[in-house]
């Protein structure tokens, strides 16, 4: 472990630790930041008011909207000159989500994704080939940092360029990938064109994150790229990639750094707290952030949460593999779908591959689904009533499994745009007018 004290600290303590630092930051936001002022002042409830971690629940949220309105440094809490970092949310619609760091900020975000790394079996010795993009997107320099500070070498690549990432990663000897896991499966089909073969690399493990994907992507990863795909989480308004991840030896949750972020599952309807184990949106505060504190920040990614011991010792809690996000939930007739439980179907079908796209219609009234996914050479080739028999049967499947009725179009090999970063897994037209 990085930090083992704090990583094991007994759930008392981690939680006496929680409350005090909570209290200094709601101190801080309510002096430094007029939104925070008014809206304690307006739930009626004063920073000195809240002595017990249950309490938290009597506080109002902020979600990404109150970030866009103060656009670009309202929420900021530190002076300017104090911060040293600015990174940015693209976000699909307007203007960024822009957040400020100090030198202690980075300091911590470096130990966190440090800490990160070493709960996903990276230590000092191991080259890590980070292709998470460089720039205002936190997943590069993220990384970078924690990898200098875990003491391991860290190549600069940055996304794209793929061909020479693959060479790079051949002749440096490579042990540790970062990227997003669609990029991961793009390296492995370049990989092959380029004659390379990923057994004969020294990749042992992949820490890939910044999007939805299935466990059982994560299967068809590790026998690509043969390493140990562990699943990372994170987010810019919170700090970036390393606010939580998967421990190598039980791969059951993501642990989530406590000491520094309080976590809550709530329904997303009515804000209420849910229990361990039941699924909903994942709200999170940072109790120790001075460039922009937040405060019950509603992150939209749905997952669940447990308390329960793991088997590496960490007394972290652990949220959940993704499910997706509130706002990427399709409905589609009614029904509610989530593209990772698709992509789920999909990678459980011989001769699929991993490349997929959900393309949403309406008809008249009426929602209509297309799935395009991709089809292997071999089977493309081979007579049109397989590839009937083939869609029809997935689409049985996904309507057994999900309710949903759905159209299934098996594409040939190398259609569908692959991704360097973030995947674009659904294209909704019914927003588009018509
Ligand atoms: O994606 C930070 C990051 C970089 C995380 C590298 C991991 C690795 P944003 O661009 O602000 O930050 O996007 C954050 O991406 O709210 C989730 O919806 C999604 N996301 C991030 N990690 C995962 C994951 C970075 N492991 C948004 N599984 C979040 C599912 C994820 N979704």
């Amino acid at each position: 472990m990085f930090n083992e004290e704090f990583e094991t600290l007994p759930r008392p303590a981690l939680e006496a630790l929680q409350l005090k630092r909570l209290q200094t930051m709601l101190e801080r936001i309510y002096a430094n930041v007029p939104f925070y002022k008014n809206a304690l002042d307006k739930a009626g409830v004063k920073p000195g008011q809240i002595t017990s971690l249950a309490d938290l629940q009597r506080l109002p949220f902020t979600y990404k909207q109150d970030m866009r309105d103060s656009y670009p440094y309202g929420l900021f809490a530190a002076k300017m000159e104090d911060i040293v970092r600015i990174h940015a949310s693209s976000g699909t619609t307007g203007k960024p989500t822009v957040v400020g760091y100090t030198r202690k900020d980075i300091e911590t975000w470096s130990e966190l994704m440090a800490r990160s790394f070493a709960a996903a079996g990276v230590h000092r010795g191991d080259i890590i080939h980070n292709s998470y993009g460089y720039g205002l997107f936190t997943g590069g320099l993220g990384a970078h940092y924690g990898a200098e500070r875990l003491g391991a070498s860290v190549i600069p690549m940055s996304g794209g360029n793929t061909k020479k990432q693959i060479m790079i990663m051949k002749d440096f000897g490579s042990t540790v990938l970062t990227c997003t896991p669609s990029y991961s499966l793009f390296m492995a089909e370049s990989a092959v064109e380029e004659d390379v073969d990923f057994r004969n690399l020294s990749l042992r493990v992949g820490i890939f994150g910044a999007e939805p994907w299935s466990d059982s992507m994560r299967k068809e990863i590790e026998g690509k790229l043969n390493l140990s795909a562990i699943d990372i989480y994170g987010l810019s308004e919170i700090m970036g990639p390393g606010v939580a991840i998967e421990c190598q030896q039980a791969k059951q949750g993501l642990h989530i750094w406590e000491d520094h972020f309080i976590p809550e599952i709530i329904d997303p309807i009515t804000g209420e707290v849910l229990p361990p184990g039941t699924k909903g949106e994942l709200v999170i505060t940072t109790i120790t952030k001075e460039g922009i504190p937040l405060l019950r920040y509603r992150t939209r990614d749905i997952t669940s949460i447990t308390f329960e011991p793991c088997v590496c010792g960490r007394t972290h809690a652990r949220i959940a593999r993704m499910s997706g996000r509130s706002d990427d939930m399709l409905i589609i007739r009614g029904v509610n779908v989530f593209p990772s439980q698709i992509e789920s179907i999909l990678m459980g079908i011989e001769g699929v591959e991993p490349h997929y796209v959900l393309i949403v219609e309406r008809k008249g009234n009426l929602d209509v689904l297309e799935v395009q996914v991709e089809v292997g050479e071999n089977l493309f080739s081979d007579e049109v009533k397989h590839l009937q028999a083939l869609s029809h049967s997935i689409e049985k499947e996904i309507k057994d499994m999900l309710g949903v009725s759905c159209k299934v179009r098996l594409v040939e090999p190398k259609t569908i745009a692959r991704s360097e970063g973030k995947a674009k897994r659904v294209i909704d037209n019914r927003t588009m007018g018509n």
